[in-house]
């Protein structure tokens, strides 16, 4: 493959004058909202990245495509693009109709004349796209437990491209990118696709692919949807940009490709090469696990590291564009330049970092070595994961009224402020139930709520890098285990039992509130009248008798400590 023909690619949208007309008749149409990797499927249908498919796939295309990779007519077509829904909606409609296809907004993006519609068997999908049906697998997963029941298949007409409001210059068409390089006259480009931020070993790896088949480089990262609990792509973009420029910029461009990716190893490899195709490349990188789901629930690796290069070789006429295969790269310690693990000199020494080492590193605060990335990339990657003691967290002080919770808390605010780094914010008992939850009063279901709502603001605290302490009364364990999960999603929790028994509190009684519970003036009374669920396992119970609430609050300060949330 010398050169391709940068001809524009068939698109599927109607004019202009068209699209308003059309987007008019469909306000009246039945809508189908469609979910986040439908929206990419829609955008890459109708901009001919998924060209020459033009709509979702129907039963013929798709038993067919299922089961040899092909197309009813034959057409080389690895993946299953099909429009999901769910058994409701599908109940409303009938082949023969049209249906308007609608972003999360409501925007109309699209038309679908249903031309199929049916109950796919997934177990067989499963096995013969992902290659086992196995729930370890993150399509394989979103295949029985995310996507509807029902498939509608049809072609569509595209009213307008879905609205990104991120990176606008870096997002390019296939045809935008076909008129690119018919003005730079870059008849032959090499594609690198990536879903990770890129690193030494990936340049060196791109470098050499330009190299080896004297192309002009695109690379071409993933925006869409990628493997769930990969670095999100503001981050990831933020490092590409950051390194573009080690790049020369009169053979190499950055574009961003809106695919919501499938994990899919060996076929994915060669739809990957059909899209790149579509964007007008002659070449593409194909490197060591492409498009890897990691391991299956036995524990190994779905596919062989290089049966990707294999099914794209076997294909690679069909596809239209040539492979360049890669060996995973290494650093080689005395040569102090990176090789493909097969071509490492003997006798010598071998560095490398893995994902899970890089994510360890990160976490920790450790130090990651030049040869391994660019610093400019390290520093974006610690901006998103800064190391625990630069993470937000919640301080959960929990016990009965005049336990203490909130003298102990207030201290323990005091003490981190002193410190600095991070905002500190104390949502206390009596504080919460006059600005968040006035109207509430003190049934089990109420005091639910109220400690879902103090839960949930100290999440998105934690989210942001803050410090969260709570000290309401939270009796119920079940509730505490709830607020426990949602906040552990975004940094630590640490649960404080504050225990002073109900005795002392009532001795103190330093509101004078046990009084009235006794007289039956305060009804439904925490620990007189009402029932309190003791923490458990938390991280810390504290006991106010004999010590005063500088000292308890140190006793937090060090368990944070000990945690790494805080530096001495
Ligand atoms: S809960 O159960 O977590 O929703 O309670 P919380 O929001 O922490 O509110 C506890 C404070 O409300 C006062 N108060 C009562 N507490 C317990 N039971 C009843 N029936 C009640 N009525 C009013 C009491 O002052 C609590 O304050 P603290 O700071 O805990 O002493």
């Amino acid at each position: 493959m010398k050169s391709t023909n940068l001809a524009p690619i068939p698109e599927l949208y109607v004019s202009s004058d068209s699209a308003l007309k059309l987007k008019h008749e469909a306000a009246a149409l039945p809508s189908w909202d469609l979910t986040p990797r439908q929206l990419c499927d829609v955008e890459l249908l109708m901009n001919g990245g998924f060209h020459p498919l033009k709509g979702f796939l129907g039963q013929a295309d798709y038993d067919g495509v299922v089961e040899n990779m092909r197309l009813e007519d034959g057409t080389l077509w690895p993946m299953p693009i099909t429009l999901d829904v769910s058994e409701a909606f599908a109940e409303k409609v009938e082949p023969g109709q049209d249906i308007a296809l609608r972003d999360a907004e409501g925007v109309i993006i699209a038309i679908m004349s249903i031309s199929d519609k049916w109950a796919p068997d997934k177990a067989k999908e499963a096995k013969g796209v992902f290659g086992a049906d196995d729930l370890a697998h993150p399509s394989v997963n979103y295949l029985h437990n995310v996507a509807g029941k029902v498939y509608l298949g049809g072609p569509i007409t595209g009213i307008q491209q879905p609205v990104h409001y991120d990176f606008k210059a870096r997002r390019d068409t296939p045809n935008e990118l076909r008129a690119l390089f018919r003005k730079l006259g870059w008849h032959k480009v090499v594609a690198f696709q990536t879903r990770n931020p890129l690193h030494r070993a990936h340049q060196e790896l791109t470098f050499r692919a330009a190299r080896e088949a004297q192309a002009n480089l695109l690379i071409h990262p993933v925006v869409g949807m990628t493997k769930p609990g990969d670095v999100d792509h503001f981050t990831r973009v933020r490092c590409y940009e950051a390194v573009i420029d080690k790049y020369p910029s009169s053979t190499t461009t950055m574009s961003l490709l809106n695919l919501a990716m499938r994990m899919a190893g060996p076929r994915e490899a060669v739809w990957h090469g059909l899209i790149r195709r579509n964007h007008g490349v002659t070449h593409f990188i194909v490197g060591r696990d492409h498009a890897g789901p990691g391991k299956n629930s036995q524990g190994k690796d779905f596919y062989g590291p290089y049966d990707a290069q294999e099914l794209f070789k076997k294909h690679e006429a069909e596809i239209g564009v040539t492979m360049v295969d890669f060996k995973h790269m290494v650093y080689v310690q005395e040569k102090a330049q990176y090789f493909p693990a097969n071509e490492v000199p003997e006798g010598c020494t071998v560095l490398d970092i893995s994902g899970t080492e890089l994510r360890r590193r990160l976490r920790e605060g450790l130090e990651i070595p030049e040869w391994f990335s660019f610093p400019e990339v390290v520093t974006q990657l610690r901006k998103t994961s800064p190391a625990r003691d630069r993470q937000g967290f919640t301080v959960f002080f929990t016990g009965l009224s005049g336990s203490g919770k909130s003298t102990i808390a207030n201290a323990l605010m005091v003490k981190l402020m002193e410190m600095g780094g991070r905002p500190v914010t104390l949502l206390d008992g009596d504080v919460v139930r006059k600005h968040l939850s006035s109207e509430l009063g003190f049934s089990k279901e109420h005091r639910d709520i109220n400690i879902r709502r103090i839960g949930y603001v100290a999440s998105e605290i934690t989210k942001n890098g803050g410090i969260a302490i709570c000290a309401p009364i939270a009796p119920y364990t079940a509730t505490r285990r709830a607020v426990r999960e949602m906040i552990e999603q975004y940094g630590a929790f640490l649960e404080v039992h504050v225990a002073t028994s109900v005795e002392e509190c009532e001795r103190r009684d330093r509101k004078g509130l046990y009084k009235l519970a006794r007289e039956g003036k305060i009804k439904e009374f925490t620990g007189i009248s009402d029932p309190y669920e003791i923490p458990e396992n938390p991280e810390l119970r504290i006991d106010t008798e004999g010590q005063d609430a500088d000292d308890c609050a140190h006793e937090v300060l060090l368990k944070l400590e000990s945690m790494g949330l805080i530096k001495a």
